[in-house]
Formats: structure tokens, sequence, C-alpha cells
């Protein structure tokens, strides 16, 4: 039997050396390839003992060690739930820990067929209200799920994701796992630092990443430092209405710097939001034009900013009327937020990353992609500099720079390429660590690494379980991986993305298991203790729109179905029920608009059913309860199928119906 870790340390040191040579993640060469040769699959004989298996499937004990962790039985449930980003499929994926199955798809930014999402009225409007400038938009780069808190506690509600391609956020409820509300936000092009919420969710963070006029107008690229600007948006949100309230929200104009990820303070940093940059610089790029590379124009100084904002304070000026209207957002001006004590720098090494905030509230830590450190800010240090005005000096847009050497706590030696931070309910941090490839743990009260875990590769970000609350559990942490490489049978040349759950109860962190992601690169994803979720498992009363939350105007229930010629067209009021349409007969003629309402009377959980036209495109997933709206112009005549495309019965196939549309 093989020992796991010298495997993985050799894998770990000679993805190094790969690395450090090519500089671009772990080339396929003779480190890498060590696990997969040495762990032939078997020949998976089920039927002896537990050792006769072992023996067959080649596995060590350490393996049956993780298997028994995260093995579930049949009907068994999860201990916590990790809501990940689907990244550029625009969705977002529900996933058990520790069993790390696959519950759910979330439609958010995307048509999703399964789920109806895109197929009739009030999806098909939710998705519209998501284009840009009348532009429709077909996908989007989901990085950062947030869940909404409560005193800085995860409370099961709601939702936040941010697109960083076209500057959206959307808004899921928990209730029932659907999209209720995507907003764009004219301000700004792109976003990154999104979604995260302030402690008590009364915001949305959203803030930009590549710098562009505010007011969506062009400038040429030569105007950068003069009309270029970036922003961070602070999406009001409205609880009981379960919406972000546009007119409720404003904006804070920050510097043409490209502002990366953000965290609301919580606790002892209660009132603040941190945000990283890199660029400081200014460049952009032109290598054609006989400029460097915005990559190197961008890393030429040694420290970028970590923008520290008085959100209260900003709040303050807000409600005051201190801002300008721009691209309909209410806009704080840099030359307000500087002077009036709502933003301040603070020097960081080299093209930071991740900035996270410790439980209690005292810390903010960075980690630089660049830089062999992660540096630990003190809360406490930046609010006294920030009271006796102690000023480094400013920059070139007026804003205060705190002391590097005075604000900090101290560094910690992580190792090549520390992203992104977690933490544990035990005094540790969780380091993702990019270039070296590993996850290192290190302590919070002495700045000490004490165990780095191999990460199978290129680890981005990371989760924790509670992490980003003020009690995170530390019982897994996930260490989501951009390169798969030699994890999973290779599937031609895009390979899946690897999210490994690490077993971080005890002294020592353990792998416990691989799963692949195939449908994007998520970026971020949290986990939040399964029972604080508590979704409903069927839509009452009968006829509720899952849009609204309420009764849908539309509904009928048994015995009321009708087809009413109306001058709008022609509306068919339909109930579904195991294992029939009411009406399944519908008689227009060509060129009629048609109005289907369906209502899926059915009170029993899981009893959806579907409904499609082919040829028309319309497809609909009609959840127990559930009311839906579709609508469709009878433009081609003939005779057009209509049925369940759920199984919800034994009678599933004689679930269906015509649609006859009669020429002219
Ligand atoms: S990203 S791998 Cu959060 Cu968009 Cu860091
Ligand atoms: Cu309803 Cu199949």
């Amino acid at each position: 039997m093989f020992r796991w870790k010298n495997v993985h340390g050799a894998v770990g040191a000679s993805a190094l050396a790969a690395l450090l040579l090519s500089a671009c993640g772990p080339q396929a060469g003779e480190g890498d390839q060590t696990d997969a040769a040495l762990r032939p699959p078997g020949n998976g004989n089920g039927s002896g003992s537990v050792a006769e298996l072992m023996a067959a499937r080649n596995l060590s004990e350490d393996d049956v060690r993780a298997a028994l962790a995260t093995y579930t039985p049949s009907g068994g449930r999860d201990e916590y739930l990790i809501f990940a980003s689907g990244g550029h499929s625009g969705q977002i994926i529900v996933i058990g820990v520790p069993s790390m199955r696959i519950l759910k798809v979330i439609a958010v930014f995307t048509p999703e067929p399964w789920q109806g999402y895109g197929y009739g009225d009030e999806t098909d409007a939710l998705l519209a209200s998501g284009a840009r400038d009348g532009q429709p938009l077909g996908w989007a780069d989901t990085h950062h799920p947030a869940l909404s808190e409560t005193a800085g506690d995860y409370d099961g509600q709601f939702l936040f994701i941010g697109d960083k391609a076209n500057a959206r956020v959307a808004v899921v409820n928990l209730k029932d796992f659907t999209t209720q509300q995507i907003v764009v936000n004219p301000l700004i092009q792109s976003d990154h630092g999104a979604a995260f919420v302030t402690p008590n969710t009364e915001y949305v963070i959203e803030t930009s990443q590549y710098p562009a006029p505010l007011d969506g107008a062009f400038a040429p690229i030569e105007e950068y430092d003069e009309k270029y600007r970036g922003a961070v948006t602070f999406w009001k949100f409205d609880r009981a209405a379960g919406r972000i309230v546009p007119e409720g929200s404003f904006a804070i104009e920050l510097p043409p710097y490209m502002q990366d990820l953000a965290d609301a303070g919580k606790l002892a940093s209660d009132g603040f939001v941190f945000i990283n940059s890199f660029n400081t610089e200014r460049a952009w790029g032109g290598v054609l034009e006989g400029n460097p590379p915005l990559e190197s124009g961008a890393s030429q100084n040694d420290m970028d900013y970590l923008h520290v904002i008085d959100w209260r304070k900003a709040e303050a000026l807000v409600a005051a009327g201190k801002t300008e209207t721009v691209a309909g957002m209410p806009l704080l001006r840099l030359t307000t937020a500087a002077a009036e004590g709502v933003l301040h720098f603070v020097p960081e090494p080299k093209s930071p990353h991740g900035v996270d905030v410790t439980p209690d509230g005292k810390d903010i830590v960075v980690g630089g992609k660049l830089d062999t450190h992660g540096t630990v800010y003190s809360i406490e240090k930046v609010k006294k500099l920030i009271a006796d005005k102690n000023y480094a000096g400013t920059d070139p847009y007026g804003v205060p720079i705190l002391p590097f050497e005075e604000a900090i706590r101290g560094q910690v030696e992580i190792g090549l390429g520390p992203l992104h931070t977690v933490f544990d309910d035990k005094g540790y941090a969780y380091t993702s660590v990019f270039l070296e490839s590993v996850v290192a743990k290190w302590s919070l009260a002495d700045l000490k690494v004490v165990q780095k875990l191999p990460s199978h590769y290129n680890v981005g970000h990371i989760t924790a379980a509670e992490g980003d609350t003020v009690s995170p559990d530390g019982h897994y942490v996930v260490a989501m991986n951009k390169w798969a490489l030699d994890r999973f049978n290779d599937v031609g040349p895009l390979l899946p993305q690897n999210f490994q759950l690490i077993d971080s109860s005890g002294d020592e962190m353990r792998l416990l298991y691989d799963l692949p992601i195939p449908i994007g690169e998520p970026h971020y994803a949290q986990m939040i203790k399964a029972d604080k979720v508590t979704p409903i498992e069927i839509y009452t009363p009968v006829g509720t729109n899952a849009l609204t939350h309420a009764v849908d105007p539309n509904a009928v229930t048994g015995g009321k179905e009708q087809i009413e010629r109306r001058e709008d067209g022609v509306h068919v009021h339909m109930t579904a029920v195991r294992s029939h349409f009411t009406p399944d007969i519908v008689r227009v003629k060509q060129g009629e608009k048609i109005h289907f309402h369906i209502t899926n009377v059915e009170q029993a959980k899981d009893a959806t059913h579907g409904f499609a036209v082919g040829s028309y495109n319309l497809n609909a997933s009609i959840e127990p309860g559930e009311h839906v709206n579709m609508t469709m112009i009878a433009t081609r005549p003939g005779v057009f199928p209509l049925y369940c495309t759920e199984f919800c019965s034994a009678l599933h196939l004689e679930m269906a119906g015509y649609l006859l549309v009669e020429p002219k």
C-alpha cells in the first residue's frame, strides 16, 4: 500500500518546478502522471469482503476512510449545501456536502429548458430585463454568489450573484430556489467584486473591474486617466419584497484602477467595505501600438491599493444629497468621497486578488498574486490612522493613503500565488495558493503556516462551511480548482473544473473527494448549514406564480377551465393534473395569438408536469400548485401535439392533446 502523502508531495513539488519553468499551470509531464499511473481503476469486484473489494479496486485505507466520510446512503441528507457559481453557464450549482452530489442547477442568467426558464411569459420577461441597452444577453460570467446574512450569519433566505461580463446582479429566492430579479448596472461595463452583502443585507455590493466612462459613453483610451473610472454600487435590498430597489441604491466613483474582489466588514469592522485593486499603474495595453501588454504594464508598481470604504458615512452623504445622478444612479463623486473620509487607501503588495475579513472582523487578509505573502491588516490600526489623519500621501486623485507598515498586523509567508482565504472555528485560515497548487492552513494568532495540502490543480477560490460568517463551522473546506489535468477520464481538450472536498475538522486537512464540474468555470461558492435553508415543498395556494409568489390572476382551479376569445387573442385557461390537461384540444385560426395560462392543480410533492408544444418553442415546467403563462402566435398552420414533458405517472404518455391551427 503506497503512502498518499508522499505521492502528493512529489506531485506538488514537480508541478511547481514545471510551473516555474513554464509560468502557466502544471504541464502534463513526468511528475503529473504519477497518480494516474499508480492508481489503475481496478476491476470493481463488489461481491467480496471489504478487504477483497479494496484489493480489487486498488484502494488504500485512506481511500476507504475518505469514502466512509462522504458516502451518503440512499435517502440520506447532506449536512451542508454549497451554492457555487456556474461560471460561463450563467447559473448556480447546488451541491450537497459531504456527499458532493449535485442537487440542482438554478437557472439565473441563461435559459434552462428543464425548468422552463426562458420559455414562458414571466421568465422571458425576467431574462429580457437583463438586456443591456436593448441588447439581449444569452450568457453570463457568474463569479461570486453571496448568501443573505442577518447579523453576519447566513440566514438561508436569499442568494445573490454577479455577472462579470455584463455588470449585472441577480436575486434568487431560496424559498423555491428561483431567480426573482436581474438588475443591470447602468454605470459600469463589467464587475468583479460582486456580489457581497453587508452584515444585515442592507446592501448588495457590486464593484466594477475594468474602468470605463461611467456614463456609458465613448472616450478615447488616451483619456484613460481623466475620463475612465471605476465605481462601487450599493444595491439597496428590500428583504420583505425580496428585491433590489434601484431607487434606494447609490454608487461611489473610484479611480481608474482595476478594482478586484470585495468583502464587507463585520463586528469590529462593521460599516466598512474593503476592495482590492490592481493596475494602479493605469496601464491600458496597446501591444500593436508600441505599448507593453496590459499584464506587464499593470505589474510595475510594488504596491497597489486596498480601498477602505466607510459605507455608513457614504450612506449619510447620499441622504444629505451630496450626489450627482450619472446614468440614472446617484453617484458620490471621487472628490467628495476623498474629502469627506469615505474612501481611504492602504498599500497592498503587488497585484492582490482576494480580500477576506476574519470572522471577528478584526483583520483583513489580502493575497498577492505576485507575492508570496498573505498580508493581514488590522482594522483597529486602520481606524486609528484614519482618525489621526495619519497619511503617507495621496494618490493622483486626492485619495489619502495610509502608511502600509502601520496598518498591518503582520504578513504570513504562504507560498507562490496566494489568492483567497477562508476561516474555521479554531483560529485557522485557509488560503488557496494558485501557482503552488496547494491549500495552506495557517494560524491567525501567530501568522504561521501549519500545513499545505496539494490541490489538483491550480486552486482558485476556496470555500469553507459557514466560512464568510461571524461563526464558521470549521468542518469542511472545498478547493475550487481551475485545472483538472489527470484527475478524471479524458473527455477531449476541454476538461471539467475540479472541486476537492477537504476535511478540515482535525489537526490535519485530509482530501476526501473530487467532484468534476462540467458546465463552466465556477469562481466562488458559499457553504451553508443545510438546516438553515427551508424551501417550500409545493406552491400554495394552488395557482401561485413563482415570480410574484402570489396567486396569478389567470390561475384556474378544476372545473373553471375555459377557452376565451378576447381582443388580445385566445386565452386558454388550462389545468394540469395526473394525467391530463383540461382543455386538451385547442382550436385556433392561423395568425391568432394564444395565451396559455396553465395551473398545475396538484398539491403532492414532486408532482411536476411539463407542457410543450413542438415547433413553437413552448416549454414549461409547472411544479405542484404553480401557475405559468405562455404566449405564442400561431403563424404556421398545422397539427401540433402538445404534451407533458415530465414522466409524472403511469399514464404520462397519455397526458397529451392537440393544438389545431387552421389555415386562413
Ligand atoms: S475570482 S480565482 Cu473571485 Cu472571479 Cu479569484
Ligand atoms: Cu404530467 Cu407527464
